[in-house]
């Protein structure tokens, strides 16, 4: 009974001491030796905004913390110094007296930037989608966590359950027809209401859809798939993310999408691409065409905000350094912010 009791003090005092949760960082790790010293940490937890942030390893320094509108995320950018070593980044969040720590890793990268290929015209390249393509693991075919949570092959709408087992399954096949490269549809987590077989509707930028695979699964098949001479080309979105992402329930500020008050107000673009090369477009046409949603259920991303084009970069840098990609398919390109997506392409070269 002491002990009982003497656990239940212990707990309460941790608990009390605890800063509010954190739910996750992204990215969840990153690498040093990266050309670009900058990284920003996109922070996720109730009323995380309203602590104070310390960092503790040598060779990274805090730049800046920046407190958005929703108290529930946290921008910290932080800056590498060239001879940072791989390990684990102290960082400390203070709410008054209450402290989290959370240990930040810094990974080795595997290759250099120009050790890396990338596919031109001289590759056979061959498109597919994976929730269509082959079924290789019946056992990831329905999962409660997510909707729609069964495959059903007899509704054209619904998820079938290909996969990347599937995929992995039929390698030789690639091979014997002469292809170089494969690209995908978007292997990203897509949790949405209605058809998302497609994977166009991203609601978590780091994690592949567990119908698909998990991303272990992904890096897994990219290994065998250079084995046999192939290539991986990730199909990406910047344009927007799905409505089932956390950003748009919880908006992390206004200007995180273009048209943020979509529920009274709601404008889809003209799918009209003309104002991009007349010189005498009108301002008006452009922005509905630029800022429109592409469908309600895919929220339009605002780019021209530095951190979400910070966030977007990052994530095409993870995934090349992660899952060893050899090059990226970028969805809806016109229909994102010009600028910033020469700013992606500059930065990704
Ligand atoms: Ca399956
Ligand atoms: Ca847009």
């Amino acid at each position: 009974m002491r002990k009982a009791f003497l656990t239940f003090i212990l707990f309460v005092v941790i608990t009390m001491n605890a800063v509010g949760k954190i739910d996750k960082i992204e990215p969840s790790f990153w690498y040093i030796g990266m050309k670009n010293p900058k990284l920003q940490l996109m922070v996720y937890g109730k009323n995380i905004a309203s602590s104070d942030v310390t960092v503790r390893y040598p060779g990274v320094h805090l730049s800046s913390v920046i407190k958005l509108e929703s108290p529930n995320y946290l921008l910290i950018y932080l800056t590498l110094d060239k001879e940072v070593e791989a390990g684990k980044v102290e960082l400390t969040f203070t709410q008054g007296k209450k402290k989290d720590i959370q240990f930040y890793e810094l990974k080795q990268r595997t290759k250099k930037g120009n050790e890396r290929i990338g596919f031109d015209a001289s590759d056979v390249l061959y498109m597919l989608m994976p929730d269509r393509f082959a079924n290789g693991n019946p056992e990831n075919d329905n999962n409660k966590t997510l909707s729609p949570s069964i495959a059903d092959r007899k509704d054209p709408n619904a998820r079938h359950g290909g996969d990347l087992a599937g995929i992995e399954k039929h390698l030789d096949y690639f091979n014997e027809l002469g292809v170089t490269a494969l690209w995908f549809t978007p292997v990203l987590e897509n949790n949405m209401n209605g058809g998302s077989y497609h994977g166009y509707a991203t609601t978590n930028y780091y994690k592949v859809d567990p119908r698909l695979g998990s991303n272990d699964e992904y890096k897994t098949l990219i290994e065998k798939a250079h084995d046999k001479g192939l290539k991986i080309v990730m199909d990406m979105i910047f344009n927007h993310c799905g409505d089932q992402h956390p950003w748009l329930k919880d908006m992390p500020s206004r200007d995180w999408f273009n048209h943020p008050d979509y529920e009274k107000n709601f404008v889809q673009t003209s799918f009209k691409l003309t104002p991009h090369v007349d010189p005498y477009a009108s301002s008006q046409d452009f922005s509905v065409m630029n800022d429109g949603w592409f469908v309600r259920s895919m929220p339009d991303l605002n780019q021209r905000n530095p951190h979400v084009i910070r966030y977007l970069i990052q994530n095409s840098f993870w995934w090349i350094e992660y899952a060893g990609i050899d090059g990226i398919r970028m969805d809806t390109y016109p229909y994102a912010d010009f600028n910033a997506m020469a700013e992606w392409m500059k930065e990704l070269n």
